[in-house]
C-alpha cells in the first residue's frame, strides 16, 4: 500500500477538558457500543483509556519515526517479567492531564476514582525483578532514551491470592478477560520460533563446515505493543510483548476426524507457551515449559532486533553501536547462543566475528546469589529442545577453556568452576556463566551484592575478567511511587520546592532544611495521616478489621520468603503481645502490624508462615486485655495497586532479611521515599540507604553479611542455646509450638519449630531476635515523640533522591549501553 498523506492531515487530539469529554462520548458509543445509560464502570474505564490512548498515539509514532530516521542506538531490555500495574493514572499523570480528565468525567457525572478502580492490575511479574523492569521503562521514556522492553504477553498473570481459614489459596488472574485497551495487536509482526529437531552438517559455498537445524517444530510469536508514556509526554517508547500462535500447518480442512482433533490439540499445546507466568520468585522451577518460554521470547526479540537493524545496514559490523541488549537475569541468557546461531548459521558470519559482536552487544544483570535461584538446565533437556544451541554452547565453552589462564596454570578445580557445564551429578548448563561469558558487562544491583558476586558465585570468572563486573544500585520511579501513589505528600512537596523533583529527584534534598520547621512538620504529618486513613479504610474493606489511625503502622510488604524473615517479625509480634498482657497498666505505644505478600504455590514453609500470621492475628485482635494497642493484619493479594495504597501510609518499613541474602530490595526505597523510617539489617541497598539518610535516621540491627558468613563457616551456632537464654523468645516459641494460636491443630507449626532448632536456623532468626527487639523498642520509644519522629521521616524523604531509577538508568546508559537521549520531532512530517 502506498498511502500518500502527511501526519498533519490527521487532526491531533487536544488535551483540554471539552475535547476529552467529546472523545469519551464518541468512544463509548462508537467503540464500546453503549449509551451512557447502559454503560458500566468497566465500560467507562475502557472508554477513558481509549480516549487517553488517542492522545498518546501520534507522539508515539513521532518518537518511533525519529529513532528510525536518526538510526539511533537503541537499548533492548529483555525481561521475562514486567510488573506494570495499572496504567490509566500513570498515562494521565505523565501526560499532565489528570485534572482535565477528572473534570471531563465530572461533567458526565462520573467519579474518576471509580473509573480508575475498574482497571485490572497488570501483574506480568512476581516481585522486585519485574517491578524494576517497569520502573526502568518509565525512566527510559522520561529521559528520552530510545529503550524498548521485550517480554511475554502472558494470558494469566500472577495468581490472585485469597485466604480461606487463613491459608493462602491461589486463583487465576484474568487480566485480559475484558480486553486490554492499552495494547495494539500486530498480527503482521510474526516470527517463527523452532524447537526440537536435529542438526545437519554440510559444506558451505567455500567448503567450510556449516550446520543446519532441521525437522523442527515451529511456533509463531506475534507482537503486541503497549506505548510507554514518558513524563511530560514527549517521548513515548514501546513495550513489545510476544504471544504464541500455532503455525498455519494446522490446516484443519485436510484431516480425517482423528487427525483433526489431534491437530486442534497440538494448536492448543503450542499456544500454551504464553499462557501463564510461573509464580516463583527467586527460586528455580526447572520445568521444560519455562525453558521454552525463555527461548520463545528471546528468539522472537532477537529476530525483531536484527530486522530493525538491517533496515539501515547491510553488514553486522555496526550492531554493537546500534543495539545494546540487557539481559534481566539469566532468563533470556539463551539469547547469547541464539544470536550466535542467527549470525553464523543464517547470516554466514565467521565464528570469531560473531562472538565479538555478541559480547559487545549483550550485558547481563544478576539479581540474586541464592543457589536455588541460579538457573542450570540439564544438558540432556537443552540438547533435545535446542540441539543447535547445545552445540554452540559446547563450542563457546571449549574455546574459552582452551584460552583461559586457569588452563595455563593447570588448575582443574578452577577450570571446573569456569566451565559452562556443571559436571557434578546430571550435567547442567550454567546460565549465569553463559550470560557472563557472552556479555561485555555484568552488574549487581546494590554495592554489597556486587561485592558478594565477586567473592562468591562469580569469583573465578571475575579473576579471569576483572573489568566486567560493575555495580548499578537499583532505583524506583518517583512518578509512580511518589507523585501518583502519594498525592497528599507530593502536593505538599511541590508547593514548597516546586515540581522539579518529579523529573530530577535529587532536588528533593531541598526539603532537608524543612525538617526543623515546625509548620512543615505539622503539614508532613497531616499528609501521612491522610494516607493512613485511606489505608485504614482499605484494611476495613479487605479484612473487616478496624485499626487505629494514630497507631504506629509497622509495614512488611514483599514476597513471602524465609530469607526475608517475616517469621522474625511475627515472633516479635508475639513477644510484644505478651509484654502488653503482662503489663496492662503501662501506656503502650499502639502498634498496627501490617503484612502483605504472596507465597509461591509450592513453597509450603512460606504458606505455613502466612497461616501463622493469620492465626496470631485472630488471637491478638480479639484479646481485650491488650486494649486495642496491638493489631495484626494480613492484607490479601498484594500487588502494585495495593502497594500504592499501603506504602504512603507506612510509619515503619521492615527490611529485615538475613544479611547477604537480599540482592538489593526496592520496596525499602519506596517506603523511605514516602517518609517511613526503616528497621533493617545491613543487607542489599539498606546499606546505601543508611549512608544517604544518615545512621541516626534508620534502625539498624543484626548480624552483618560478614558475620553471617563467619558464623556459618565456623560450623554455625546453636539455636537451642540462644532460645534457652532469651525468655521472651522461648515463651513465644513455646506458645506457637503448643498450639496457643492453633487450638484446632496444636501440631500445625512443628515444621517451623523444627527449622529453627534441629534444622539449624539457616536464616538466623533466633540469632538476630534480641537485637531486632532492641531496635523495635527504640522505634516505639521514638514514636512517642511525634516531632522528632516527623523530623527523621522528613530527612528520609529528603535524602532518598539518589534512589530514583532515573539515576540508575543513566548509569546503565553511560557506563554499559552507550545510548543517548533522542528528542522526538513533533513537526507533523510525512510518515509511511
Ligand atoms: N528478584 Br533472581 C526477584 O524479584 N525475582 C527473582 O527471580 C530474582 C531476584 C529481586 C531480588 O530478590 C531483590 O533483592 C531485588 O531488589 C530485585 O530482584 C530487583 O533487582
Amino acid at each position: 500500500m502506498d498511502a500518500r498523506y502527511k501526519s498533519r492531515d490527521i487532526e491531533r487530539r487536544s488535551l483540554d477538558v471539552d475535547s476529552l469529554k467529546r472523545s469519551f462520548l464518541e468512544w463509548l458509543v462508537y467503540s464500546v457500543g453503549k449509551d451512557a445509560r447502559a454503560a458500566t464502570r468497566r465500560d467507562w474505564f475502557h472508554t477513558c483509556a481509549l480516549a487517553v490512548r488517542d492522545r498518546v498515539v501520534d507522539r508515539w509514532m513521532d518518537t518511533t519515526r525519529t529513532y528510525y530516521h536518526e538510526d539511533a542506538k537503541r537499548v533492548y531490555y529483555l525481561s521475562l517479567e514486567f510488573l506494570i500495574g495499572r496504567l490509566l493514572t500513570n498515562s494521565l499523570s505523565n501526560l499532565g492531564i489528570i485534572d482535565e480528565c477528572r473534570q471531563a468525567l465530572d461533567r458526565l457525572g462520573l467519579s474518576m476514582d471509580d473509573v480508575v478502580d475498574s482497571e485490572p492490575d497488570a501483574a506480568l511479574g512476581n516481585g522486585g525483578l519485574g517491578r524494576l523492569a517497569a520502573c526502568f521503562l518509565d525512566s527510559m521514556a522520561s529521559q528520552g532514551l530510545p529503550g524498548y522492553g521485550y517480554g511475554i504477553r502472558y494470558e494469566f498473570g500472577l495468581f490472585e491470592q485469597r485466604f480461606e481459614n487463613g491459608w493462602q489459596i491461589e486463583h487465576p488472574e484474568q487480566w485480559l478477560q475484558f480486553g486490554n485497551p492499552w495494547e495494539f495487536a500486530r498480527p503482521e509482526v510474526l516470527y517463527p520460533v523452532q524447537f526440537y529437531g536435529r542438526v545437519e552438517e554440510f559444506r558451505d559455498s567455500v567448503g567450510e563446515r556449516a550446520y543446519r537445524w532441521v525437522d523442527t517444530e515451529r511456533v509463531l510469536a506475534m507482537a503486541y505493543d503497549t506505548p510507554v508514556v514518558g513524563y511530560g509526554g514527549d517521548t513515548i517508547n514501546t513495550l513489545r510483548l510476544w504471544s504464541a500462535r500455532a503455525t498455519s500447518d494446522f490446516n484443519f480442512g485436510h484431516f480425517n476426524e482423528g487427525a483433526y482433533m489431534k491437530a486442534v490439540e497440538q494448536k492448543i499445546l503450542s499456544e500454551n507457551l504464553s499462557r501463564v507466568l510461573y509464580p516463583n520468585d527467586a527460586t528455580e522451577i526447572g520445568k521444560e515449559l519455562r525453558f521454552k518460554q525463555e527461548y520463545f521470547f528471546t528468539s522472537a526479540s532477537l529476530q525483531d532486533i536484527l530486522r530493525r537493524y538491517l533496515q539501515h545496514h547491510t553488514t553486522f559490523d555496526n550492531l554493537p553501536s546500534k543495539a545494546a541488549i540487557q539481559l534481566n537475569d539469566t532468563h533470556p541468557a539463551i539469547g547469547i547462543a541464539e544470536l550466535m546461531r542467527l549470525l553464523v548459521d543464517h547470516h554466514g558470519l565467521r565464528w570469531d566475528k560473531a562472538w565479538e559482536l555478541t559480547q559487545a552487544t549483550f550485558a547481563y544483570t544478576n539479581h540474586t546469589l541464592l543457589p536455588e535461584a541460579l538457573e542450570a538446565w540439564p544438558v540432556r533437556m537443552v540438547e533435545r529442545i535446542l540441539p543447535r544451541h547445545m552445540q554452540i554452547i559446547y563450542e563457546i565453552n571449549a574455546k574459552f577453556l582452551n584460552r583461559s589462564k586457569a588452563r595455563a596454570a593447570g588448575d582443574n578445580t578452577r577450570l571446573s568452576h569456569l566451565s559452562l557445564i556443571d559436571e557434578r551429578g546430571d550435567r547442567r548448563v550454567r546460565m549465569g556463566n553463559l550470560a557472563f561469558l557472552g556479555s561485555h558487562k555484568i552488574n549487581g544491583v546494590s554495592a554489597l551484592h556486587t561485592e558478594l558476586m565477586k567473592e562468591t558465585v562469580f569469583a573465578d570468572l571475575h579473576a579471569e575478567f576483572p573489568d566486567r563486573i560493575n555495580n548499578k544500585t537499583n532505583g524506583i520511579t518517583p512518578r509512580r511511587w511518589l507523585k501518583q501513589a502519594n498525592p497528599a505528600l507530593s502536593e505538599l512537596i511541590s508547593t514548597r520546592i516546586g515540581e522539579g523533583w518529579i523529573s530530577d529527584l535529587q532536588q528533593i534534598s531541598a526539603l532537608k532544611e524543612k525538617a526543623d520547621d515546625v509548620v512543615f512538620r505539622e503539614e508532613f504529618r497531616r499528609a501521612k495521616r491522610k494516607n493512613k486513613k485511606r489505608l485504614a479504610a482499605y484494611i476495613a474493606r479487605q479484612t473487616g478489621e478496624e485499626v487505629q489511625v494514630d497507631s504506629l503502622f509497622d509495614v512488611q510488604v514483599k514476597r513471602m520468603h524465609e530469607y526475608k524473615r517475616q517469621l522474625l517479625n511475627v515472633l516479635h509480634t508475639v513477644a510484644l503481645y505478651n509484654e502488653m498482657r503482662d503489663n496492662p497498666t503501662v501506656s503502650w505505644v499502639p502498634v498496627t502490624k501490617i503484612f502483605a505478600g504472596k507465597a509461591a504455590p509450592s513453597y509450603h514453609m512460606a504458606k505455613l508462615i502466612i497461616k501463622l500470621i493469620n492465626d496470631v492475628a485472630k488471637v491478638v485482635n480479639h484479646d481485650p486485655s491488650v486494649h486495642d494497642n496491638l493489631k495484626v493484619v494480613y492484607l490479601p493479594n498484594y500487588n502494585v495497586t495495593a502497594a500504592e495504597i499501603i506504602i504512603p501510609a507506612a510509619d515503619l518499613s521492615e527490611q529485615i532479611s538475613t544479611a547477604g541474602m537480599e540482592a538489593s530490595g526496592t520496596g525499602n526505597m519506596k517506603l523511605a521515599l514516602n517518609g517511613a523510617l526503616t528497621i533493617g539489617t545491613l543487607d542489599g541497598a539498606n546499606v546505601e540507604i543508611r549512608e544517604h539518610v544518615g545512621a541516626d535516621n534508620i534502625f539498624i540491627f543484626g548480624l552483618t553479611a560478614e558475620e553471617v558468613n563467619d558464623l556459618r563457616a565456623n560450623g554455625g551456632f546453636n539455636p537451642r542455646e540462644v532460645i534457652a537464654s532469651n525468655p521472651a523468645l522461648k515463651r513465644a516459641l513455646d506458645m506457637i509450638s503448643t498450639g496457643a494460636f492453633s487450638p484446632d491443630d496444636r501440631n500445625r507449626y512443628h515444621p517451623i519449630l523444627q527449622a529453627l532448632t534441629d534444622g539449624g536456623d539457616h536464616f538466623l532468626v533466633t540469632a538476630d531476635f534480641a537485637d531486632y527487639c532492641r531496635a523495635q523498642d527504640a522505634a516505639m520509644q521514638l514514636y512517642r515523640d511525634p516531632e522528632e519522629w516527623t523530623r527523621r521521616a522528613i530527612l528520609n524523604t529528603a535524602n532518598m533522591g539518589w534512589f530514583s531509577s532515573d539515576r540508575t538508568v543513566n548509569e546503565y546508559a553511560t557506563e554499559i549501553w552507550d545510548v543517548h537521549p533522542v528528542k522526538p520531532t513533533h513537526d507533523g512530517e510525512g510518515f509511511r
